[in-house]
């Protein structure tokens, strides 16, 4: 195993059902070291962005406009095999199939609302880590 980069989003269900310490406590304890966190709102061309590998299949417009419909949180993980690592701890996609212990396993009944996104390499999370912490795909409305 080498030394890499993961990139993960926590999302829209993720915030609002406050797992967002849970999710980073679980990656901390795994010895995944946290490097950059943001938590922001996508905007819609951002969105798109990161999900570019998906344009034209049936879920596609479903899944932008979930990832825009509130604020997510942006980590950026390093550690040995880090992208297997994450891609172990979040579980398959589809929640209901998740085995209990990942995070999808145990949280989420959903394949679109399934609380985090990983990359699934160390350049796809080079890529998506660059959308995310632009700020201008950061459409929050900082007023307080
Ligand atoms: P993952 O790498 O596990 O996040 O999964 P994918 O890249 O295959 O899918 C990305 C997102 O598309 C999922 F998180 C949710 C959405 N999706 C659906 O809504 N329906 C599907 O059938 C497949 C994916």
């Amino acid at each position: 195993m080498v030394e890499e980069l993961e990139f993960l989003l926590i999302k829209p269900d993720g915030v609002r059902r406050g797992l967002v310490g849970e999710i980073i406590r679980r990656l901390e304890a795994k010895g995944l070291r946290i490097t950059r966190l943001k938590m922001l709102q996508l905007t819609r061309e951002c969105a798109e962005k990161l999900y570019d590998v998906h344009r034209g299949k049936e879920f596609y417009e479903k899944l932008v406009e979930f990832m825009t419909s509130g604020p997510v949180v942006a980590v950026l993980v390093e550690g040995d095999g880090a992208v297997e690592v994450v891609r172990t701890m979040i579980g398959p996609t589809d929640g209901r199939r998740a085995p209990p212990g990942t995070i999808r396993g145990d949280f989420s009944t959903s394949i679109l609302e399934n609380v985090v996104h990983a990359a699934d390499s160390e350049e796809r999370a080079r890529y998506e880590a660059e959308i995310a912490f632009d700020p201008g795909c950061d459409a929050y409305d900082y007023d307080l």
